[in-house]
């Protein structure tokens, strides 16, 4: 299975690497699905990610979104990141598709992702959509972490309820630079995504669940265009069946393994 996979990179002209929550998983960044530590294991992503808990909650959806910047910042890209860049380097017609709102991609070397889902770096304000700075240090606020069995507040606080800054322009409410549910995603990537798509002769899907769309239809664009589509993956997922190989484990083991074994003795 690897052989057939690693002889098809070799030999790709133009390859898509799109990635999902799964590609930062080992970097220890909860994917969607994973259930959620402290504050967050009481809410369901789906609900907080959305424009619906902003208005509800600014002060809950922002300390999330600064908890995820939080860790992410802590975070180093994993050997699939890394191996990611690899490919575009042996590959110069490698695009990289992410639906991860992480730097973690970047941080590996790759230039420029296209971002369907926006970023955790790039906050803009709610009401003028100017973009705002990204907060130097998490602030401390009034801290609800997770009340412990005896009623006690846990010590170690894994989320915090932060007032979002304001908006120095018009005075909105500064909200993450993200795409949530119901909302469109970014045209421009949307369109570059789905057009380096199209013109693809290698498809790699590595870590994510294929359930969200119209994100999840990249690859099944690059299929109907008669692209061979690979999945990485530990788990079965709504792409097997457009995947003609799916390689049954993780990214930071997979991507590397493909790497050395199309392009052996080179790093
Ligand atoms: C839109 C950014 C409409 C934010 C994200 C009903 C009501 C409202 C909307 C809808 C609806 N029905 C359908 C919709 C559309 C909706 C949608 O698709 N919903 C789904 C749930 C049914 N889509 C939208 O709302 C989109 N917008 O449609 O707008 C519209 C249309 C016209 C005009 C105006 C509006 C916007 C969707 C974008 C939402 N934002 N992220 C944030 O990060 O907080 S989505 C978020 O979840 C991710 O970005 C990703 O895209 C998605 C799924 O996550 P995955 O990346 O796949 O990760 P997941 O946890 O699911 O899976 C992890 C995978 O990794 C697993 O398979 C696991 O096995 C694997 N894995 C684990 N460890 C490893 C690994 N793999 C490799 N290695 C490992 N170590
Ligand atoms: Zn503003």
């Amino acid at each position: 299975m690897l052989e057939r996979a690693s002889e098809a990179l070799r030999g790709a002209q133009r390859v898509v690497v799109f990635t999902g929550a799964g590609m930062s998983a080992e970097s220890g960044i909860p994917t969607f699905r994973d259930a959620m530590t402290g504050l967050w294991a009481r809410y369901d992503p789906a609900e907080l990610a959305t424009p619906q808990a902003f208005r509800a909650d600014p002060e809950l959806v922002w300390g999330w979104y600064e908890w995820r910047r939080a860790l992410v910042s802590r975070a180093q890209p994993n050997a699939g990141h890394v191996a990611v860049a690899a490919i575009e380097a042996h590959v110069p017609g490698t695009v990289v598709v992410t639906q991860n709102v992480d730097d973690l991609h970047e941080r590996a070397g790759s230039s420029a992702p296209i971002r369907l889902h926006g970023s955790l770096f790039a906050p803009r304000c709610s009401a003028c959509a100017a973009p705002a700075p990204v907060p130097a240090v998490v602030s401390t606020a009034v801290s609800i972490g997770t009340l412990a069995a005896d009623g006690d507040v846990d010590p170690e606080p894994e989320g915090q309820r932060l007032a979002p800054p304001i908006c120095t322009g018009c005075g909105g409410l500064v909200r993450p630079g993200v795409v949530w549910f119901g909302e469109s995603l970014p045209a421009d990537a949307l369109k570059a995504a789905v057009d380096a798509a199209a013109r693809c002769d290698l498809l790699l899907a590595v870590g994510t669940s294929g359930v969200v769309y119209p994100a999840a239809e990249i690859p099944e664009v690059a299929a109907r265009h008669g692209a061979m589509v690979i999945q990485i993956n530990p788990q079965p997922t709504a792409l097997d069946g457009i995947a003609a190989l799916n390689l049954r484990g993780s990214a930071a083991s997979v991507l590397p393994a493909l790497v050395a074994a199309a392009w052996p003795g080179q790093k």
